[in-house]
């Protein structure tokens, strides 16, 4: 069998499950506008079905799903480069998880520990949704064949699910139908970690506001969440080793190195030997210059919601244009009457 080659492509989505931080801003979106200018088709999603698998209220789950579209393009991707969609308006996402709900076995499942956190002590009264978000991943990723998902760190076990489900499929039918993706998890912020908690991944979902960056945070606030942010009495070492026990100087050095396209060494050349009582206020000026003109956007482009609708209803339409067929395929190799 020659094996085949499939179309440079990236997917990769959001879940419009609260307001987007700086943890979905530098895991994941600024890679998402850069790799729209290189060799890539660039899909970008919404992923509304994801974000019902805790209870949303529906209301804002409208405003957070067009709040995330709002920051996807005040923060550079553009709808004339990219695909821009959310989940629900493509069907085919959620008909060719049912088909990967039947490959993917138990046991692989068992083993996915976002649903672990996520469920807590109380794994009987999560949804079944939240058990299946993986396979529903699998099928985002892999109705558009696509090559590349940029992702931050903690969806690294939901990647090689992702790739397990394909080399499963291809194997039980006797097919090299999908790819097996690639993860691109880049950067100095692949793990934003909580600002009151080291050991904790910024989340959007977290009970305290105080422990993340919102996108949409004015100046002051900002500033005043990095002031208050934990950290530990010591001096910034001059180089990356001495930051290996220091989870919440580790966190703020990273942040500063990916806001400004820095490594962690280059940062640390500068500033190693500064107090936090410097180096914070050098990280709240720093978060509000790159920042500020993204949630201005953002503010201007909620001001028109209509006109995101349109963008997404636009996206449905292209991209309904990719995974048509390759849901008609997919049935057509399962042995489904077309
Ligand atoms: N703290 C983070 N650091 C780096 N990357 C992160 N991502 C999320 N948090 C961080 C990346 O953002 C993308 C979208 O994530 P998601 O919203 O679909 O789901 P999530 O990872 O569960 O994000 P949250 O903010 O923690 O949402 P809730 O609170 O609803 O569960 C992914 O690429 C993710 O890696």
């Amino acid at each position: 069998m020659t094996t085949p080659t499939f179309t440079p492509r990236v997917f990769s989505g959001i879940q419009p499950s609260g307001g987007l931080t700086l943890g979905n801003y530098l895991g994941a979106i600024k890679r998402f506008v850069s790799m729209q200018d290189e060799a890539f088709e660039t899909i970008y999603c919404m992923v509304d079905l994801h974000a019902i698998t805790v209870w949303q209220d529906p209301a804002d789950l409208r405003r957070n799903t067009r709040e995330l579209a709002a920051g996807f393009i005040a923060s550079g991707i553009s709808p004339e480069k990219s695909i821009l969609i959310n989940q629900s308006q493509v069907p085919e996402h959620a008909q060719l998880a049912w088909i990967f709900n039947c490959v993917a076995r138990m046991g692989w499942m068992k083993r996915m520990t976002q649903f672990k956190d996520k469920a807590g002590k109380n794994a009987e009264a999560a949804s079944l949704g939240l058990f299946g978000y993986p396979t529903l991943m699998a099928a985002d990723i892999l109705i558009y064949h696509a090559t590349h998902v940029p992702v931050g760190e903690d969806q690294k076990q939901h990647l090689e699910l992702t790739r397990d489900i394909a080399a499963k499929f291809n194997h039980d039918y006797g097919v090299d139908f999908f790819p097996l993706t690639e993860p691109v998890i880049e950067g100095a912020a692949t793990r934003v970690m909580s600002l009151r908690d080291g050991s904790k991944k910024m989340s959007k979902s977290d009970p305290s506001d105080a422990s993340r960056i919102n996108m949409t945070d004015d100046a002051d606030t900002l500033a005043k969440k990095i002031r208050k942010a934990k950290t530990d009495p010591d001096a910034l070492p001059s180089e990356a080793a001495g930051l290996a026990d220091r989870p919440e100087a580790r966190n703020l050095v990273n942040i500063y190195a990916a806001l400004n396209d820095q490594s962690v060494e280059e940062v640390l050349r500068e500033v190693g030997g500064q107090q936090f009582g410097t180096f914070k206020p050098l990280l709240a000026e720093l978060a509000v210059t790159k920042l500020s003109p993204i949630s201005e956007e953002m503010a201007r482009l909620m001001a028109d919601p209509s006109e995101i609708d349109r963008i997404l209803s636009r996206g449905a339409g292209q991209a309904r244009e990719i995974t048509a067929p390759i849901l008609e395929k997919t049935y057509e190799i399962v042995g489904m009457v077309r």
